[in-house]
């Protein structure tokens, strides 16, 4: 509460203010980005108020972002939305402002920023926002809820994941009483390119389910190529594999140009961030990342999957 209090006054404290999220993005990266900037605006009408990044094609029906002189970031507070460590933030000039601020719901195990505020409880980047406006009596409009919302659906797995909580539910009905287009928004969220969907084909295909429930495959850029699905676009079939009843953890192998894995870890109730931090990687109890240098990590990987599911 304290440390929420902080934020609001430095937001009151500044005319300039940038607001920055993960590379890569997905809709909580883009909904509690866009979603303060939206709240900003309408509380604080006089403020210039600006969001940045790459603009992912597959989520510009979310939002596009602002094009901003270097010069912009001269006295301005910079905050960075949903990003759990430095390298992965985008947009390199987040450092350039006057004071930092993270607001997160990664493990914080990368402290950056002149002021933290992380609740690692929270469901997704987007609730801690939802949540600052309610603490505030901050108003909200189509335009902040829209991606507020967004973001909850996104990280939640739309309230299917555990992180899901009474007062996830409590904030996406206060953001559901806004006016704007949920039923579509959901649906957009819900759709795939027919690519993808041929993708997911392949992945139900040809993952290897061991007698436990430990699952792994592994996606080649000549695959990736045949399916013309782009590195951004994979990260739609990682959760893929829980679908199947039969499995309970599973790893997605994503090789990259340079010739090593991009490791996608995700399970329903085994506990594997600790196999990402084997693996210059680290994450949530349940979805976590990781780094592989070759096929014989990969298979290191498994193997340590296959043992924490065992040993559950
Ligand atoms: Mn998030």
């Amino acid at each position: 509460m304290q440390e929420m209090k902080t934020v609001i006054d430095k937001i009151k404290e500044y005319d300039t203010i940038i607001i920055h999220r993960h590379q890569k993005p997905d809709p909580d990266a883009l909904g509690s980005q866009v979603g303060l900037k939206e709240i900003i605006k309408e509380n604080f009408p006089d403020k210039k108020v600006y969001a940045v990044g790459y603009d992912e094609p597959s989520l510009t029906y979310l939002t596009t972002m602002d094009q901003i002189s270097d010069d912009t970031y001269k006295g301005a507070l910079v905050i960075v939305c949903d990003t759990a460590n430095t390298p992965r933030i985008d947009d390199a000039r987040y450092s350039t402002g006057d004071f930092l601020i993270k607001i997160d719901h990664h493990p914080n195990d990368d402290a950056y920023g002149d002021f933290l505020y992380v609740d690692d409880s929270a469901s997704s980047a987007s609730e801690i926002i939802t949540e600052f406006a309610m603490t505030f009596g901050l108003k909200l409009n189509s335009a902040s809820a829209r991606m507020l919302y967004a973001g909850i659906v996104g990280d939640t797995g739309r309230f299917l994941y555990p992180a899901t909580t009474s007062r996830t539910m409590y904030l996406a009905s206060i953001l559901r009483e806004q006016d704007f287009d949920f039923a579509k928004l959901g649906r957009q969220m819900d759709s795939v390119d027919l690519n993808i969907a041929k993708l997911q084909g392949y992945v139900f295909e040809n993952i290897i389910i061991d007698e436990n429930g430990a699952a792994y495959v592994t996606l080649s850029q000549e695959l990736l190529k045949s399916y013309g699905v782009t590195e951004s676009e994979v990260s739609s079939v990682v959760p893929t594999p829980g679908r199947v009843a039969s499995i309970e953890a599973w790893v997605l192998f994503v090789e990259q140009p340079e010739g090593y894995y991009r490791v996608n870890l995700r399970s329903k109730t085994t506990v594997i961030n600790e196999i990402a931090k084997n693996h210059r990687g680290g994450g949530h109890i349940f979805a976590s990342g990781a780094v592989s240098k070759n096929v014989d990590e990969n298979k290191q990987i498994y193997q340590e999957l296959q043992a924490a599911v065992a040993n559950k």
